[in-house]
This record gives structure tokens, C-alpha cells and sequence, in this order.
């Protein structure tokens, strides 16, 4: 065993011997050539791979630049919203903008839904007969190179989008080229009043009436009625006023008279209210007063967005004396649209 032992290390000792020689001839013929190297470089490299989720950022409303908590239908707003992709924003591929009232879930509808999309070949909005609005010159699109931006909409929220306070909520979701997708939201925005009224009916007669005639009703239209059409997003008014009547030469001026006081000499009064009965005493005078007595649940809204027709009953009482007989008196009956209550 021993023998064995020492034949090993015998062995290895020439072996190392020899190793030893052949290095210093190696270090001998380098230092005669150059001067050994004291430093050196190297690239690396690496590629990152993959395509980051978008993100949304900040959302803000803006009425002409400035922030806004309030709405108010076919006004122009700015809706901005900041968005981040670390494989830039090129890769979105849509922007989707779901405005809406409340707790309301279903379809795009012109009273409480409205869904603005945005794709590089630019905003549409649902549903498309609903009134609400893209504003073009108001929008932007960030530098697509860029990874974060701000997408800026401009639009006009819907004729009958409902009112209400704090109730409209924006939902900001944004998708890239491999369908990831981030969401953000702006709530707790409130919707104003709005409303318009057209006549339909742009002119009335009462006929020949007599002396002291009392609340003798319209005979043209036929149905005895004046239509007027109205489109409000929420409850609503109709008033009406008039002013003195007088002849087509205008040399003679019969004065509307407001009042239940009995007609003096060449005064007219008229009355007017939303059903066929003249049972209110509802005197037209020379300001803005509501019209009663429509239908029940007539003046309510949001109404369709093509709008809801109205029927205006008027009655003529003349006085007993001092108007010329023959003669033709004619005026303006003025009526408008307003928030209920006010
Ligand atoms: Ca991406
Ligand atoms: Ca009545």
C-alpha cells in the first residue's frame, strides 16, 4: 500500500515540474513582444420583451378649460384622460368612454347612456340619434411615440340626458394591440336643466266675436288647441305671456287686462290652460306665468328626444264697450319652457 502511496506522488511532482517550465517560457515570450493589459471592455446586452398593460390615469372634465362638476345638455365639455403604455401609446388600439346616470344598466339610450369610442381612425358616439354630440375641433390625440399622454374628447352631452345631481358617472377604458385593457373613473357629476319648446302652431284666431263675449275659445286650428312641441330632461313648465293687442294699422290698441277685475271700456283678457275646460282662471299677462291644468304626468321628463306635444287651450273675454266694431285686433302670444318649479 505504501509503495503504491509514494509512486503517486512521484507521479504528480514531474508533472507539475513540467507544467511550471512550459508557463514561464509562455510569460517570457509575451513580455518580450508588448506590455501585458490592465483593463478591458465588453458589451452587453438585452432586449425586453412582452407589451405592458395600458393604464388610466387622471380623468378630468373641463368646460371650456376649466374644471366643471356641472353639465348642461348641447353645451360643449372637455373630457381629459391621461393615459400610460410602456410600449407607447401607438399600441392602443381603442379608447372607450361610457357616460351614464345613475345606477342605469342596458343600452346606449339618449336619456341615460351615452358611449364614445375612440380608434385611431377617430370618435364615434352611440347611439348616433340621441343628440349628444362630438365636438371635432376640441379633440386630441397625444404623440402616439410618447408612452403616456392626454386623450382630450370634446363633446355636447344629449338634449334629454337626464337631470340630476351627482348622479352622472365617466368610465374611461383604454385597450391595447393584445386586448389588455385598464379602466378608470370620474363621478359624482350633475346634469342641469334643459329644455326647448317649438310651436307648431305659429298663428290662432278666435273669429268674429261680440261685444262682451267671455271666454269664447279658438276656432283656427280646428281642434281648438295650439300645439306647441317640447323636449326637456327633466320636469317641466310651459308659461305664457301677451301684451296689448291692437289693429293691423296699429291706429286703435285694445290693453290686455290680467286680472279677474271686470274689462274696463276697449280691454281684452285671455285666459289659457292644458286641457279643454276654462276652469282656472288662468289670465295670460304681460310676464311669463305657467300655464295649468295640462294632462297628468304630461310636463314630466326626460321626454322622447324628438319631444312631447303640448296643447294650449286659450279663451278671448272683450269688453263691452269701446271697441270699434269691423275692426281686426291681432298680437303676440309669447310661451317658453321651464325647469318645473321655477
Ligand atoms: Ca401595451
Ligand atoms: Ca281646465
Amino acid at each position: 500500500m505504501a509503495k503504491k502511496r509514494g509512486g503517486k506522488m512521484n507521479s504528480k511532482r514531474k508533472m507539475g515540474t513540467k507544467i511550471l517550465a512550459f508557463a514561464v517560457v509562455m510569460a517570457i515570450a509575451i513580455g518580450a513582444t508588448s506590455a501585458p493589459a490592465m483593463a478591458g471592455e465588453a458589451e452587453g446586452r438585452f432586449t425586453i420583451g412582452g407589451n405592458p398593460t395600458p393604464v388610466v390615469g387622471t380623468i378630468e372634465l373641463y368646460d371650456g378649460g376649466n374644471p366643471t362638476d356641472e353639465m348642461t345638455p348641447q353645451t360643449e365639455y372637455e373630457l381629459s384622460m391621461t393615459i400610460t403604455d410602456e410600449s407607447t401609446l401607438s399600441d392602443i388600439t381603442e379608447l372607450k368612454v361610457v357616460i351614464k346616470e345613475g345606477d342605469y344598466s342596458g343600452e346606449d339610450c339618449a336619456t341615460d347612456q351615452a358611449t364614445y369610442t375612440w380608434t385611431p381612425s377617430g370618435w364615434s358616439v352611440s347611439p348616433a340619434d340621441s343628440t349628444w354630440a362630438i365636438v371635432t375641433d376640441q379633440c386630441n390625440v397625444p404623440i402616439l411615440t410618447d408612452t403616456s399622454g392626454d386623450w382630450v374628447l370634446g363633446f355636447k352631452p344629449g338634449k334629454v340626458a337626464r337631470e340630476g345631481k351627482n348622479g352622472w358617472v365617466f368610465t374611461v377604458t383604454a385597450t391595447d394591440s393584445e386586448v389588455q385593457s385598464d379602466s378608470g373613473i370620474l363621478s359624482s357629476k350633475t346634469m342641469l336643466w334643459y329644455g326647448e319648446l317649438t310651436l307648431i302652431d305659429t298663428a290662432y284666431s278666435f273669429g268674429i266675436v261680440n261685444l262682451s263675449d267671455s271666454d269664447v275659445p279658438i276656432i283656427s286650428p280646428s281642434d281648438g288647441n295650439i300645439d306647441v312641441e317640447s323636449i326637456a330632461n327633466g320636469d317641466y313648465e310651459i308659461k305664457s305671456k301677451s301684451e296689448d293687442w291692437g289693429t293691423v294699422d296699429e291706429s286703435r290698441t285694445a290693453p290686455l287686462e290680467s286680472s279677474l277685475e271686470s274689462l274696463s271700456s276697449g280691454q281684452f283678457r285671455l285666459q289659457n290652460e292644458g286641457d279643454a275646460t276654462p276652469d282656472k282662471a288662468a289670465y295670460v299677462g304681460s310676464s311669463y306665468t305657467m300655464i295649468p291644468d295640462f294632462p297628468a304626468a304630461s310636463l314630466t321628463g326626460p321626454t322622447d328626444v324628438t319631444g312631447a306635444t303640448n296643447e294650449i287651450y286659450l279663451w278671448l273675454s272683450v269688453a263691452d264697450t269701446g271697441l270699434q266694431i269691423g275692426d281686426e285686433y291681432g298680437g303676440t302670444y309669447y310661451v317658453q319652457i321651464f325647469k318645473a318649479g321655477e
